[in-house]
């Protein structure tokens, strides 16, 4: 019996990130996939594919499909720039400095408030075209520019509203926790209320955010404040996430983990013990090599160890004003290799597999294998080693959004 498809893509090499397959990539060689609605139905070698019927079929001319890449953390939603910062930076100002001064996030956050949604959109169009232009085909966006109700409300409908108008998955994580604003100051505990009791909620009746973050770390926010935020959370059903010890350990991986966090990011200055306390709870590494190459930090996360004990480890962009303003992934997967001693199919799960972990949607996306969605991209390369070692020039030749043609970036 003929079987039926909407989309057949053949003559390709699927890098399938399917842990179950062989090789660090789950490499089929010389395959063919069939996509049915948004969903891949079969995957395999091409010699064993049953006889099938196509409405579309697509010679991928020994072309390397891949998973669309995930950037699982970013703030790519803000108003004005820090170039100013990255000069004072430049001659010795650390950015622990420039926060404690005023600056650094708190700068954000005022731009941020002075400008109007439509301005926001605006600056962030640019930003997120660069990423897709680069494969990716799904991406979270945080809130924490705002740090009041209506300025995190309004940039998470930003996110919401790019999701609306692009070809791409945006998944949006309330992140009120970021900084305190300054109407609070001396008051931390008393933003933290708020940030319980008003933000959260109605963030949640919204139905504007797909999981809570806070930033744990000696110039934010102490563990005790973020376990009030996390509790909070779960109190309206939604996963956590937590910027960790990226500037010196807090105990934030420990606390978050046994709190059940999809992952804890940044994580320079994890433990041992944090380290498999993440493995006991099954909570992922976000990876963050761009900001650790922009604040020019001497302490890399424990990759080794990571490896070891089983931690899915996710690479992101952090794209922000501060302490990342670089809209590319593939440099970040670069980074992950040349700076934390990655593999570069390790970096190739860090921005599929093990993102879509960080961001809890691993049932749907981040591995070609049937059942879950065609995301995918192809791209014109011998192996797929080239998409950690080359940056710049190689771009992937198509690419497909739940199995509808997409145009990058
Ligand atoms: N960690 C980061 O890397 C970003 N936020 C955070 O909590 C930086 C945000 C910024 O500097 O604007
Ligand atoms: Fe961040």
């Amino acid at each position: 019996m003929t079987e039926r498809c909407d989309l057949l893509i053949t003559n390709v090499h699927a890098a399938t990130m399917d842990p179950s397959l062989p090789g660090a990539y789950g490499a089929v060689e010389d395959a063919a996939v069939a996509v049915t609605g948004n969903k891949i139905v079969w995957i395999g070698p091409r010699r064993e594919l049953p006889e099938t019927a196509a409405d579309l079929v697509i010679d991928g001319e020994g072309q390397w499909l891949t998973p669309g890449l995930i950037d699982c953390h970013t703030h790519l939603v803000y108003g004005g720039h820090r170039a100013s910062e990255f000069a004072r930076r430049l001659g010795g100002e650390s950015y622990e400095d420039v926060a404690r001064a005023g600056g650094g996030i708190l700068s954000t956050v005022r731009a941020t408030r002075a400008a109007s949604a439509e301005e926001l959109y605006h600056a962030a169009e640019p930003r997120l075209k660069a990423l897709m232009s680069e494969g990716v085909t799904t991406l979270e966006i945080k809130s924490g520019y705002g740090l009041d109700l209506d300025n995190e409300l309004k940039q998470l409908r930003v996110a919401r509203r790019l999701a609306q108008h692009y070809p791409v998955n945006i998944l949006t994580t309330c992140l009120a926790a970021h900084a305190l604003p300054p109407e609070y100051d001396g008051r931390a505990d008393e933003y933290i209320d708020l940030v319980c009791n008003e933000i959260l909620p109605a963030v949640a009746r919204e139905q504007l955010a797909d999981a809570v973050d806070m930033f744990c770390e000696n110039i934010a926010f102490s563990v005790e404040q973020c376990q009030r935020v996390i509790s909070a959370a779960r109190k309206l059903d939604l996963p956590v996430k937590v910027h960790a010890e990226q500037l010196a350990s807090t105990g934030a991986t420990k606390m978050a983990a046994s709190a059940g966090a999809l992952s804890v990011e940044h994580i320079e200055y994890i433990t041992d013990e944090d380290v498999a306390a993440m493995a006991e709870s099954g909570t992922a590494a976000v990876l963050l090599p761009g900001a650790f190459y922009t604040l020019k930090e001497t302490r890399v996360p424990p990759v080794d160890k990571l490896r070891a004990a089983g931690v899915p480890m996710a690479i992101s962009t952090d794209l922000n004003p501060g302490s990342c303003p670089i809209a590319s992934l593939r440099l970040m997967m670069n980074m992950g290799c040349n700076l934390f001693g990655l593999t570069p199919a390790e970096a190739l799960a860090g921005v599929t597999r093990s993102a879509a972990r960080a961001l809890g949607i691993c049932c749907s996306r981040g591995v070609l294998r049937p059942g879950l969605r065609a995301d995918m991209a192809l791209w014109p390369m011998e192996t797929p080693d080239q998409l950690a070692y080359e940056v710049g020039a190689l771009k992937p030749a198509e690419m497909f959004l739940g199995g509808q043609h997409v145009t990058a970036g």
